[in-house]
């Protein structure tokens, strides 16, 4: 196989709804979508780099510029046998796993096009049937945050997630414990707290819920692992967690007993695959984690989420919450009991509406 081509596009796309975490509000994504063409086999894929880099040291502005003058020229004319093998072309290039998972992506759309398999069948995957959660961004106030819960639960979605910070954490928790007893629930606070800040964090102890995702610094695996002794409720790691050897460190020092695994921050299939082998072998449950994607990123999480250790309900929601309008055909739709029925097409199994995304195009460049 060899990569004929690369066509990076910037697409400008407004959210439904402002969409606040710890450390930043999102109103306008701007999608960065990569094509693939493989051989005259087209490859698609979303870089889920943010606008700032808050999330991720990443943007869009940093993928573009290693995608086109780093990652491209290690790929340029270069054969090799299938996707499996793109990871460690790309290794010379250290970090910026967005940039790199997103073309590693599209590689392996186009790889499963070219056999007319679907993606997640290529990749091993086993569930048909994928179980969605949502992930509720800060509310004003605890009406508020109780009403999106409910309408999230009428829509069926199996569980809740809800992002808090410092100032909305326990008192949003009680609410939603007294409304909502039975609810599968859980926070995400995007390093927003202090090792010294355990006391707070041991009081959400009482709310059995299903974990604390990423509650102290993005690169403080070590205080994760003083915390997990302090707490009964489970931390799962999301930002820590870039390559198999942060996950097995992990794992090791007892930092976490779940993991969030999203396909660009550890730069692709092949490592989020070997992260994956790594959690089952040690009984360590994953989810797939969501970066506010287009259709095109959202159908690549949809196929991840069929490897069998992807034990618990991802981020992974319909089209709809985000988008008016969607940029695949079909969108991404869950049904009343919460799940999202694997697509049989080959590749990721959405096809992309091309006059769509060319109208929402702000900016392309081709490779070749
Ligand atoms: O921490 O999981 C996160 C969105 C942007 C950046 C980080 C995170 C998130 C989400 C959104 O939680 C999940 C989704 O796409 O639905
Ligand atoms: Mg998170």
């Amino acid at each position: 196989m060899r990569i004929r081509k690369i066509t990076l596009r910037e697409l400008g796309m407004k959210l439904i709804a402002p969409f606040e975490i710890s450390n930043g509000v999102s109103y306008d994504r701007r999608i960065l979508l990569l094509e693939a063409d493989v051989d005259g086999v087209i490859g698609w894929a979303e870089c889920v780099a943010g606008e700032t880099p808050q999330y991720s040291p990443e943007t869009v502005e940093t993928a573009w510029h290693v995608l086109r003058d780093h990652l491209w020229p290690l790929m340029k004319g270069k054969d090799f046998a299938s996707a499996e093998d793109v990871s460690a072309m790309l290794e010379p290039v250290r970090g910026h796993n967005m940039a790199k998972g997103a073309l590693e992506a599209a590689v392996w759309d186009a790889e499963a096009k070219h056999k007319g398999v679907p993606l997640w069948k290529l990749l091993g995957g086993v569930h048909q049937e994928i179980a969605c959660g949502v992930s509720i961004g800060i509310k004003k106030s605890l009406d508020e945050l109780a009403a999106a819960v409910k309408k999230e639960l009428d829509a069926g979605y199996q569980r809740i997630k809800i992002k808090i910070k410092p100032g909305k954490d326990v008192e949003q928790v009680k609410r939603l414990r007294q409304d909502f007893p039975q609810v599968k629930l859980m926070v995400d606070a995007n390093s927003a707290y202090r090792l010294e800040d355990w006391p707070l964090l041991k009081e959400l102890d009482g709310f059995y819920l299903m974990m604390i995702e990423q509650p102290l610094g993005w690169e403080d695996i070590y205080s994760h692992a003083e915390l997990q002794e302090k707490l009964v409720t489970s931390i799962c790691l999301d930002e820590s967690i870039h390559t198999f050897e942060q996950a097995r460190a992990a794992i090791a020092l007892g930092a976490c007993k779940i993991i969030n695994i999203k396909l660009g921050r550890v730069g692709g299939y092949t490592s989020a695959r070997k992260i994956h082998d790594l959690c089952e072998r040690n009984g360590i449950p994953v989810w797939c984690g969501g970066m506010l994607e287009s259709g095109i990123g959202r159908a690549h999480n949809i196929a991840l989420s069929t490897l069998p250790n992807f034990a618990l309900p991802g981020d992974i929601s319909a089209s709809r919450r985000y988008w008016v309008e969607d940029i695949i055909e079909p969108e991404v739709v869950v049904s009343p009991q919460g799940t999202i029925r694997v697509p049989a097409g080959p590749g990721i199994g959405f096809e992309p509406r091309l006059e769509r995304i060319e109208k929402l195009t702000t900016r392309s460049e081709q490779l070749a």
